[in-house]
This record gives structure tokens, sequence and C-alpha cells, in this order.
């Protein structure tokens, strides 16, 4: 059995106490491999290793000879393209046709976007007056904050975690990185990556395990820490952020939703059921951006039910290999639980089943899998926990609406807000209603097009901070003004 281990100064090492825990696949069910769980002195380890890079060869090397070397690390990803989609696909169960044009190309650019950005980046000079009349400038240079702890989740392992460690790097940082319990493997790989390009020991620090009292624990409690960037649900985000506030570590939080899709009467339908379609279920639903609640002007509301339902039912469900597949199972039995007990939720509550609603029949090779159908409901109240709660499975519920304001009040309504999709081929109403949507993002027309250029994060309780472009090296960056009379 394949046995997975920390990366730190470089080298794979074991867990000093011995535990393991199993790398389950969950398409069928099956351990594909034990991981090491690292305990307090793992992750003392790797926090130290990070520090002494810092210090060292990283902290001192220029800037063009870092992004060199970041390029190479992408360069390094796509050369092992075959080894990462494999890797992730059994991790996650994903369809390998989603893997191979999302998660493994994004975690190369993450790389070179970065290491590109970062040899442009200007700062400030003001010149000032002074009593005396010599005068006196001042300028502003950024330095690295330091070693960064990295927290990152299972839906898109490669690529959550390099949009963080791509960046911090660039800007100079060392990392301690802690992937999600669920989807180790790749993470782990991309230390041979970060040796074959040459990144210096201790610069790129894995360690694995759980969250509370495990790895993630002592990671965000450690003193030598400097901040903290972490993806996953809003409940762990502000565990992490109290930790952090030990110290006054900053934060950079990427945290749950409850999107809304605002479908409006005068869309392009085609685009719309397309666009919906893809946010619902893509991944099997678990896209932070994701819609889960779908607002649709009354003239077309039979007419979007009908087609939506059509198109869920045309997803072929399969095993990542299966190349007809686009629709892949859960993360794991653990994940199914929670998605299954909402699905029990909107039967409890009264919801119209449009489709869906359970476990699929699926051969006997796969049935040990943590699969559940794409699932469809109408006719919910809008205070129900279907409709209110994040549930990160493969549904939503459509609920028609008949004013421009009674969507945007129902879009806002609830403590979320991440990202929201809006359909409509009127551009005046397209910038209104996104200018009055309460969230990070908002896509008029389309669903989850990225520029890495552009501001990511969430509003209200999906998040603090912006991540992306510039505002990525804002926070891997700590600005000093320097001023010097003359
Ligand atoms: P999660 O919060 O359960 O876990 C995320 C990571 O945090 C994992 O590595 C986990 O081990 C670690 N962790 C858990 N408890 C911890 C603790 N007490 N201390 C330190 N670390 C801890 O999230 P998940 O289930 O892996 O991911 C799904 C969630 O992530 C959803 O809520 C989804 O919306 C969110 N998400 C948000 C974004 C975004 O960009 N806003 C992107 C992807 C996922
Ligand atoms: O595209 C990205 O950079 C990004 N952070 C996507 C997040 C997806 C959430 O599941």
């Amino acid at each position: 059995m394949k046995e997975i281990k920390h990366f730190i100064n470089g080298q794979y090492v074991g867990s000093a106490s011995g535990k393991l825990f199993d790398n389950v696949n969950p398409a069928n069910g099956q351990v594909i491999a034990k991981v090491h769980e690292a305990g307090q002195a793992e992750v003392d380890a790797a926090v130290k290793a990070a520090r002494a890079a810092l210090k060292g060869p990283w902290g001192k090397m220029s800037v063009a000879e870092r992004t060199e070397i970041l390029h190479r690390v992408a360069d390094g990803i796509t050369a092992r393209f075959d080894e990462f989609l494999e890797a992730e696909c059994l991790d996650t169960g994903k369809p390998k046709s989603l893997a191979s044009h999302i998660d493994i190309p994004r975690g190369a650019a993450n790389f070179k976007v970065f290491a590109d950005l970062i040899k442009n980046v200007a700062t400030e000079a003001f010149e000032m007056a002074t009593p005396d009349g010599s005068g006196a400038l001042n300028y502003s240079v950024r330095r690295p904050k330091g070693v960064i702890g990295v927290i990152s989740p299972w839906n898109l392992p490669l690529l959550l975690m390099t949009w963080k460690v791509g960046p911090a790097l660039a800007c100079g940082n060392t990392v301690v990185v802690k992937p999600s319990e669920e989807t180790p493997t790749t993470t782990a790989l991309l230390g041979e990556v970060m040796n074959e390009a040459g990144v210096p020991p201790g610069v790129y620090n894995v360690v694995h395990g759980f969250g509370g009292d495990s790895a993630g624990a002592f990671l965000t409690a450690h003193p030598d820490v400097d901040a903290y960037t972490f993806t996953g649900e809003t409940g762990t985000g502000e565990v992490i952020m109290r930790a952090a506030a030990k110290g006054v570590r900053q934060v950079s939080l990427e945290l749950g939703g409850k999107n809304a899709g605002i479908v409006f009467a005068d869309c392009d339908l085609d685009k719309a059921i397309e666009g919906t379609l893809r946010s619902a279920f893509a991944n099997c639903g678990q896209v932070c951006l994701g819609t889960e609640r779908v607002y649709v002007e009354r003239p077309i509301f039979d007419e979007f039910v009908a087609r939506l339902k059509a198109g869920a039912e045309a997803l072929v469900i399969g095993e990542p290999n299966d190349p007809t597949a686009n629709f892949g199972p859960l993360v794991s039995h653990k994940h199914r639980e929670k998605v299954l007990s909402y699905y029990q939720k909107a039967a409890d509550e009264g919801a119209t089943v449009v489709t869906g609603g359970g476990v699929p029949d699926m051969p006997a090779h796969l049935a040990g899998g943590a699969w559940v159908q794409p699932t469809i409901w109408t006719g919910l109240p809008d205070n129900s926990a279907v409709v209110t709660e994040e549930i990160f499975g493969p549904c939503c519920h459509i609920r028609p609406f008949d004013t421009e304001a009674e969507a945007i009040e129902l879009a806002n309504s609830l403590p979320y807000g991440l990202a929201s999709a809006i359909w409509t081929e009127n551009t005046s109403r397209a910038h209104r209603v996104a200018g009055q949507i309460e969230a990070g993002i908002v896509w008029v027309n389309s669903w989850f097009l990225r520029d890495l250029r552009t501001a990511f994060g969430g509003a209200k309780q999906s998040g603090i901070g912006r991540e992306g472009g510039v505002h990525s090296l804002e926070f891997y960056t700590e600005l000093k003004n320097i001023c010097v009379k003359l």
C-alpha cells in the first residue's frame, strides 16, 4: 500500500508517532493510500525549515531568479500532467474530462501568473517639504510577509492550494501547507516538482492531517507563523481567525457561500440553462461559487424548470476514467451523509422534487462509492434549511420572482456573499442589478469565467480579503515606508 508522507525541508518524512490514516477513492470506497498524520513535532519541524529558508537562500534570491524557478515549477506540473491528473481524480473521484481542463492547468497557471506579476509591481514615492527647507523623501518597499500557513480544502485540491502557494512564493515567502485530509496526494506530489525545479529546501513544506486537535490546529497555533491563508467552511474560518488573533497574525479567508443565480425573462435561455447546469452540477456541485438558489422570472419559470430538469437528467454519471462521464461522486461518504441529510430535509419541508433526490444505481464495482443524484427542487419557503444553508452538493432550488427589486432582495437575503450569476440580455439591467448584489463576484451571462488578475473573494460571511492579481501580492507582502530626511 502506498504511503503519503510529509514534505519537510525538501525531504519526504514520516510521522514520529507512526500514526496513519486512510486515503479513500470516493468512486468505489477503496483505500488507495495510507497518509502520515502530523503531530506537533512535524509541524514544528516544517515551520522551522520554512523560517530557515526565509532567512537563507530564498530570502536572499533576486526576483528574477525566484520567478524563473517558479516558471520551472509550472513547467514541472505540466510535464507530469498525467500523474497529477491521475492523483487528483483518484482522491476526488472527479471526471478526468473536468480535471484536465480546470484543476491541473490552473495548478501550473497559478505559478506563472504570479511570477510574472511580481516582476512588475510598482511601489510609491512622495517628496515632502520640511520646516528647515531641506525636504524629505518617502518611498516604500515590499517585503515578504514571512512564513505563511496555507490550509486548503478538498474540492479543487491542487487549484486552490497553488492559488495561495503561487503568489506566496512569488512574493518571497515560505510556506507550510496543510492540505485537506481527503485529498493529500497532489500537494505531496508537488514536493517532487519543487525539488526538480530547484526550489531550495524549506521553501515549500507539507504536513498532513486533520483540522481540530491535529495538523491544522497545530499549524494555526504555531507562534512562528506570520500569516494564514485559508479556504474552507465559514465555521472553520472563524476558528482559524481566533487562533490567528494570538500574536495578531493576518488572515485571508475564502469561505462558504449559498450563491444565487438570477434568470430574467429577457435572457438568452440556452445560455442561462447551460450556465446554470454547470454552476449547479459541475464537480458534483462541490464548487464554492456554485449556484444552489436559482431565481427565475415568472413568465419563463415553467420552461426553465423543465429544461434544467432535462439537462440534469442528461448528465452522465461515471468514474473518472469514463470519457463520457461528466458527473462524479461526492468527495467522501461523510460528505454524502451531509448532502443526503439535506435531500431528506427537502422532502420533510415539502419540496417538489423535480428530479433526483436520492442515490443512483451504480454498477457493482462502483457500488461502494459516494454517489448521489443531481437534484432539483421547487416549492420550498425562503426560510427553509435547504434554501438558506450551504449544502455543497449537486442540487439547487428554483423559485419564481416577479420584479427586479424582489430578485435582488432574495439574492441578498442571506449572510453569505460569495458569488452570483445574472442572466439577462438587457445591458442596463445587468449593470444595475450587478451593482446591487452583495457578493464579491458577480457574473453576467457566464459562470466561473476567470481572469487571474481580478479580485477574488467573498463579502459578508463568505470571507475576508481578496486574492488574485495585485490583491494577492498585497496580502503576501508587507509594505514598508522609508522616510529619508535630505
Ligand atoms: P473545511 O473547513 O472543513 O476544511 C478546510 C481545511 O481546513 C481542511 O484542510 C481541514 O482539515 C482544515 N481544518 C478544519 N478544521 C480546522 C481547524 N480547527 N483548524 C485548522 N484547520 C482546520 O472545508 P472543506 O469541507 O474542506 O471545504 C468545503 C468548504 O470550503 C465549503 O464551505 C466551501 O464553500 C468552501 N470553499 C470556499 C472557497 C472560496 O474560495 N470561498 C473555495 C472552495 C471551498
Ligand atoms: O478560480 C479560482 O481562483 C478559485 N479560487 C476558485 C474557487 C472555487 C471554489 O470552489
